[in-house]
């Protein structure tokens, strides 16, 4: 049978279990996901589309891999926006597969941007379909580097989307991925430093997640009896009310990260990027690096030992070893659990009071506090934005399932929490779902608040107005940072519970501390039928919250 290239890539979707494509027009094989039943969420600007497939990747781990299409070829302004998120996506390592129109044969060199060199710079493959006949073989290899080894976006460009080709010729089968197992030596190597060391760590990140490795990952440290700390993206990979989870910054972590002797980091670069830490005194621990790939050993830090594989299957491979050296015991649970507990209680305490505070305006803590408290924590999605919701929530937030909370951004581009909350009300409908954003993340999701109206997505946006950017550190308006670029029309002077109440929103504006539960309340009951809701909740300037380890405030 003969059929045209984007009604092969439809098809090609469908097998691969693609559920619904994000998009915003124009894309040429759109037509054929239109004509051949595939549902497209329709976004209001091209970076969203990617950065919702992107988000759709992240929290299903990869199970179910996201896909966007945006304008591509000689008029590339899709793709020139769309950038953004594509350089978000390949950042934070998310497997999203982004097709868009290529530049036709003829046509190359027209224009000033060089899209294929651009796309080279932020994928983890760029594919330019140069053949109609190759539109197998190049969906096998993106659906293979999609669901195999280190992730990252693929980009496909499609430059002649009615061309035709047999597609029995070379008929498509689904492409499952792969896995591989470390190196038993390299496993037996880094147990016998483990259980040498006084005070070793655990230093979970992403991989964790996408590898499905959380249950192993508590049964290591429960046999190990090691303290763990996840990374900002790896928030949830281990439950945060267990007796050895420290915390993904602040004091406590900062303790535990100081007297370290050893680290067992398991599915993270330990790159010390803006928003993680710096391992301190680094040269003279012992760091056992457990990666799906090499290109972060010996990255920044001296790595004693490399367990190169799939995280799942290292960390039982650890478990197992610890158990045969151990005869089962493991190491000695000494006084581990207090002394974790003692450091939390120190290190949160402030925070658990400003979670009760009755001041006015209100503490963003209490709006955190409070969002705990009404919130099913086995049953929830929340996430933040760039600025003081990400510090402050991932210092105090509880999660207790991987994906209750999706932190974010290696590098973080505002308004991505509202795409991640999309995705995670198409990934579980069932949630609750809330994005917590400042009024610069709110200003750029402000376009796309139509697309839940319009998908019907029960969807609670969490605005901290507190009438600028604060940004990080002391905030924008502290000393040394950007005093003079801060202030935006605040909620003396803009009711945006009125603005987006009119578009159809469930809307609210909390000043008073006791209602922040009782709107909440009201927010997900409305959500529950379908209907988005907007609560802006009247806060002070608060910019204070767990440091990064070896990271001064700036
Ligand atoms: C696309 C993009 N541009 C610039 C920044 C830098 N930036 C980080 S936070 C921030 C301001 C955040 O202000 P707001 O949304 O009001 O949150 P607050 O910190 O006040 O809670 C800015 C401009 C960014 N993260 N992303
Ligand atoms: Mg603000």
């Amino acid at each position: 049978m003969t059929i045209d290239v984007a009604t092969g890539i439809a098809r090609i979707l469908k097998q691969e279990g693609v559920d619904w494509v994000s998009t915003f027009p124009v894309c040429r094989v759109n037509n054929a996901l239109g004509r051949e039943g595939m549902p497209m969420l329709m976004l209001r600007d091209d970076r969203y589309a990617v950065a919702v497939a992107d988000a759709f990747s992240r929290i299903t781990a990869g199970t179910r891999i996201g896909v966007c299409t945006f304008q591509g070829g000689v008029n590339a302004a899709g793709l020139q926006y769309a950038y953004a998120g594509l350089a978000q996506a390949y950042e934070d390592g998310s497997p999203v597969l982004c097709i868009t129109d290529g530049v036709p044969a003829g046509s190359s060199g027209n224009s000033q941007f060089d899209v294929a060199s651009s796309m080279k710079t932020v994928s983890k493959w760029f594919g330019y379909l140069d053949k109609p006949e190759r539109v197998p073989e190049f969906m096998r290899r993106a659906f293979t580097m999609l669901r195999s080894g280190r992730p990252g976006p693929v980009i496909l460009a499609i430059p002649n989307a009615t061309a035709t080709y047999d597609e029995t010729a070379d008929p498509y089968r689904p492409v499952k991925g792969w896995k591989s197992a470390p190196d038993p030596a390299d496993i037996r190597a880094a147990v016998a430093l483990l259980l040498q060391a006084r005070n070793p760590l655990i230093y979970a990140g992403e991989g964790v997640i996408y590898a499905g490795a959380s249950g192993e990952l508590k049964a290591l440290a429960e046999l190990a009896n090691m303290p763990v700390i996840t990374t900002l993206k790896a928030k949830g990979a281990f439950p945060e009310n267990h007796p050895l989870f420290v915390g993904v910054r602040g004091d406590q972590v900062e303790h535990f990260l100081n007297k370290s002797d050893a680290i067992l980091a398991v599915g993270s670069s330990l790159s010390p990027g803006r928003f993680s830490h710096r391992i301190p005194d680094a040269a003279k621990k012992t760091i056992i690096h457990c990666n799906v790939d090499e290109l972060h050993i010996n990255k920044i830090y001296p790595t004693a030992q490399a367990v190169i594989g799939d995280a799942r299957m290292t960390l039982q491979a650890l478990r197992q070893e610890v158990c045969d050296r151990t005869s089962g015991a493991g190491r000695p649970p000494g006084t581990m659990a207090a002394e974790v507990k003692a450091a939390r209680d120190k290190g949160l305490a402030k925070y658990r009071e400003l979670m009760a505070s009755g001041e006015k305006p209100i503490n963003p803590y209490r709006v955190y506090g409070d969002l705990m408290k009404v919130l099913d924590l086995h049953n929830s999605f929340v996430t933040h934005e760039s600025g003081n919701t990400r510090d402050q929530l991932s210092t105090v937030f509880d999660t207790l399932i991987p994906w209750g909370f999706l932190g974010w951004g290696n590098v973080s581009t505002l308004g991505f929490s509202l795409a991640a909350a999309i995705a995670a009300k198409k990934a579980f409908p069932d949630r609750a779902t809330v994005a917590v954003t400042g009024e610069a993340g709110l200003g750029y999701m402000l376009g796309n608040l139509e697309v839940l109206l319009r998908e019907k997505l029960g969807v609670t946006v969490a605005h901290i107005s507190n009438g600028g950017f604060a940004g990080y550190g002391p905030g924008f308006w502290g000393p040394g940072h950007d005093p003079f670029t801060h202030s935006v029309l605040g909620p003396d002077e803009v009711d945006m519970s009125k603005v987006i109440g009119a578009l159809g929103f469930h809307s609210e504006r909390v000043r008073e501390p006791m209602e922040v539960v009782p709107a909440l309340r009201r927010a997900l009951a409305t959500n529950a039928s379908g209907r988005p809701a907007y609560i802006e909740f009247v806060c002070c300037q608060y910019p204070v919250y767990g440091q990064w380890v070896g990271r001064a405030s700036e």
